[in-house]
């Protein structure tokens, strides 16, 4: 409601640039709604402007770079204040944040990197560490593999989306911890591109290609986790125990499965994003200097504690 108020009156000539002087406006280009962090993600992202009295643009890209690129242009158009999105991959962006940069309005990232030729593009970065998100990982199958005694541990790995900064980097960080582990193999890793279906697809594809010699699943996302998981009780297998399971972010739902001991860990990532985006936003405008990159702090869940203890997760 608010965006259409924004654009309709950056469109009513002179009231408007008034409207828009007394109040910082700010563009977010969103990715889409793939999962439950990306909608939490946005309901933050909301609920903060509003408590920061903050006009927020926003537009959702429906898992499209071009939609991203168009709304990014949109916001030039509209002279706000300052711009925001999530990228969904990192490479393809030069042109646009020129345009954004030749016209003075300062760029944020949130949530995910990207990958420009020339320096200066964006100002700053506020979203996870997914290298130590997936380095948190890859300690945890470790621990598990020394508690359950194996002496050998076949993995599949569904990934997030192809090129994006949580797929490379949780991967990166998974690898570099467990291949110093003699007793890890990893069988392979396949796109599930963050999406549950897809974590379906590929959860059947790997148990009629390996079968029973799949000990643990590795998979980048809660939704692709909660996609996979019917598929192991349908061949016949019992997730959280002949398939040790490990995912991401932390929504409730996975929370509440991790609870039942059918997902075993689940490193959190936490989609609220929002107060700093404002408090970003706020500073850039008013011209002082930001931190380049700012990692929320985040932990681990797992049948390692006592889950019932787990607080609501809000996403
Ligand atoms: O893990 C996944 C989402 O970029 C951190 O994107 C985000 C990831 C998150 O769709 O669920």
């Amino acid at each position: 409601m608010l965006a259409a108020a924004v654009f309709c009156l950056a469109g009513c000539g002179q009231k408007a640039e008034e409207a828009k002087d007394s109040k910082l406006v700010l563009g977010f280009s969103q990715i889409g709604t793939e999962s439950a962090w990306r909608i939490g993600n946005t309901k933050d992202i909301e609920e903060q402007a509003v408590n920061y009295d903050i006009g927020l643009m926003l537009e959702n890209a429906n898992q499209k770079q071009e939609n991203q690129i168009a709304a990014i242009r949109r916001f030039i158009a509209y002279k706000v204040d300052v711009i925001a999105f999530s990228p969904i991959v990192e490479e393809g962006w030069d042109n646009v944040l020129k345009e954004a940069k030749a016209a003075g309005i300062p760029v944020i990232l949130v949530d995910r990197e990207l990958y420009t030729t020339q320096q200066g593009l964006t100002t700053c970065l506020i979203g996870a560490d997914f290298y130590k998100e997936g380095v948190m990982a890859g300690e945890y199958l470790i621990r598990k593999a020394d508690s359950l005694g194996l002496e050998h541990v076949n993995i599949v790995e569904i990934t997030g989306t192809q090129n994006s900064t949580p797929m490379m980097q949780r991967q990166a960080g998974f690898f570099d911890t467990v291949s110093n582990d003699p007793r890890i193999e990893i069988l392979e890793s396949i796109d599930g591109d963050f999406l549950k279906s897809r974590g379906a697809e590929c959860m059947r594809y790997l148990l009629d290609t390996y079968g029973d010699s799949i000990d643990a699943v590795f998979s980048h996302n809660d939704e692709m986790t909660l996609g996979a998981l019917p598929e192991i009780e349908k061949a016949g297998f019992m997730p959280g125990q002949d398939i040790i399971i490990i995912s991401i972010d932390g929504g409730q739902e996975a929370i509440d499965v991790l609870k039942e001991g059918k997902i075993n860990c689940v490193v959190e990532c936490t989609p609220k994003l929002g107060k700093a985006l404002m408090e970003t936003a706020l500073k850039l405008h008013a011209g002082e200097e930001v931190e380049p990159v700012i990692h929320p702090v985040e932990e681990v869940f797992s049948d390692e504690q006592d889950t019932s203890l787990i607080e609501p997760r809000g996403y």
